[in-house]
């Protein structure tokens, strides 16, 4: 795109009309937005002409890489022929009929029908809806609570919100709504007992889902849900004992599991489905971002067939919304999920670039601020701490993050805080050798950060 003002005019403009999500919208003004005009494959750039390597595939959503021709093509061409129709009143369109039936196919076996939605929050929004109108359907009228867990992301409207484990979310506003109760979440280096083992805290931290089913009463529950790694909270990758206990308590009891996907679904742990690489059976798949690479807005739900058999005995579902399967963003979509098919990008990650990134990154560990430096497919983490061996935190949660944040960006390189925690999912795509300058500024942040603390006397 053309720029026809200057940075300075933009962020003035910014200033006085955006109300940014998640900001603090004052400090953001004081300091000035940044304005990226470009992307192309793994880079970004901003319209000072600075190019930043991202680290986060926008916001874990750009799977295929920026500058996908393709897309775009298929994008307009479907705005030319029909830019919108419903799916409401008896009709239907090609893109919407295609996309589901690709869906189908490259979602586990269970799943052969797709509700569409325009986010990863509408589409946890209809789950909630779908999965108590269920329970009414079967005459389980009582059967009306979500487990899902603390400090997981789930999305940003009110239901989505309440299932989401987020207490600065649910401060504002008065969440979450009632009939959502939240467990523990499987944050080893955060939240385990001194001298426990992974193994051994992996498995308490499920048996916390079966215990409240217990207290709750198993006929007040109608489904527990769960990202396969969280991804907002901090890039929480569980110990190898959570999910075969979540999945044996799922299977042994009568509720639903609901397995969020919007951010490791379309091949970010290297398999199609964070449910796959997990070995967990879901009864349904929440879906968004990658679905697209974020070209256009698009989610949906994937309900397995055993839970369709209830809903089509139910007659209608008082469900929908405008852009339900909007036709352009199908269109992105499929080519999308093509261009993932012909460049086997899901296999890439398993066997390349997925082992490549650990390697690398897994080396930072011996870096005197880094606790942990967890990586699984394509998304990874650094802890930082004061205190490699007792897992103290900083004071002052979040500050020190910030700070290698903000150092991060000065090298090039996006990454994203959460508290203490450095976090990447980069696209795809990436090469060995962008996976080399990644792990090399990421290094050089760790640095930065090191040696500013030590300025400020804060290392302990
Ligand atoms: N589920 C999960 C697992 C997500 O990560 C949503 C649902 C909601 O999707 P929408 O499309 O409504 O945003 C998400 C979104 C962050 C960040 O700061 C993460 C998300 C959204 C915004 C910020 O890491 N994930």
């Amino acid at each position: 795109m053309t720029l026809h003002k200057t940075t300075a005019e933009l962020r003035a403009l910014d200033a006085a009309h955006h109300l940014h999500p998640f900001s603090d919208t004052r400090a953001l003004n004081a300091e000035g937005s940044r304005v990226i005009v470009k992307g192309e494959g793994v880079w970004l750039t901003d319209s000072d002409g600075n190019r930043y390597l991202d680290g986060m595939s926008g916001l874990w959503c750009v799977n295929v890489g920026y500058g996908r021709d393709e897309i775009a093509d298929a994008v307009a061409a479907q705005l030319r022929e029909l830019p919108y129709y419903n799916t409401f009143f008896k009709t239907t369109h090609t893109p919407v009929i295609e996309l589901a039936a690709k869906l189908a196919e490259l979602t586990p076996p269970q799943f052969n029908r797709v509700f569409f939605t325009g986010s990863g929050s509408e589409s946890n929004d209809t789950v909630i809806r779908l999965v108590r109108r269920y329970f009414d359907i079967k005459q389980q009228p009582n059967k009306k609570v979500i487990i899902s867990r603390r400090n997981a992301y789930h999305g940003s409207t009110v239901g989505a919100a309440s299932l989401g484990g987020m207490v600065p979310m649910h401060e504002q506003g008065n969440l979450p709504i009632p009939g959502i109760v939240h467990i523990a979440q499987p944050y080893f280096w955060g939240e385990a007992r001194q001298g426990e083992t992974p193994e051994e805290f992996g498995l308490r931290t499920a048996q916390a889902l079966e215990a409240t089913i217990d207290a709750l009463g198993e006929d007040k529950i109608a489904a527990f849900i769960a990202e396969p790694i969280q991804g907002a909270g901090g890039v929480i990758i569980p110990p190898a004992t959570y999910w075969p206990e979540i999945a044996r308590i799922c299977r042994e009891r009568d509720i639903l599991f609901i397995s969020d996907e919007v951010i490791c679904g379309f091949g970010r742990t290297g398999n199609w489905f964070g449910c796959q690489t997990f070995g967990t059976q879901p009864d349904i798949l929440v879906m968004a971002k990658g679905i697209t690479s974020g070209y256009m807005p698009l989610g949906g739900v994937m309900v397995a067939d055993r839970v369709v058999d209830v809903l089509l005995e139910g007659g209608d579902f008082n469900h929908g919304y405008t852009y339900s399967g909007h036709p352009a963003a199908c269109a992105a979509a499929l080519v999308n999920l093509d261009i993932m098919v012909r460049e086997d990008l899901v296999g890439r990650v398993a066997r390349d670039v997925g082992p490549y990134l650990k390697a690398k990154w897994t080396a930072l560990a011996d870096h005197p601020l880094v606790g942990e430096a967890p990586a699984l497919g394509m998304v990874a983490a650094l802890e930082l701490t004061p205190d490699k061996v007792g897992r103290t935190k900083f004071p002052d949660v979040g500050k020190v993050g910030t700070l290698a944040r903000d150092f991060s960006f000065k090298n090039g390189l996006v990454m994203r805080a959460v508290r203490d925690r450095l976090i990447i999912a980069p696209p795809l795509v990436i090469s060995h050798g962008e996976i080399d300058e990644l792990v090399t500024r990421a290094r050089k942040t760790l640095d930065d950060t090191w040696g500013e603390l030590k300025r400020l006397g804060w290392t302990g």
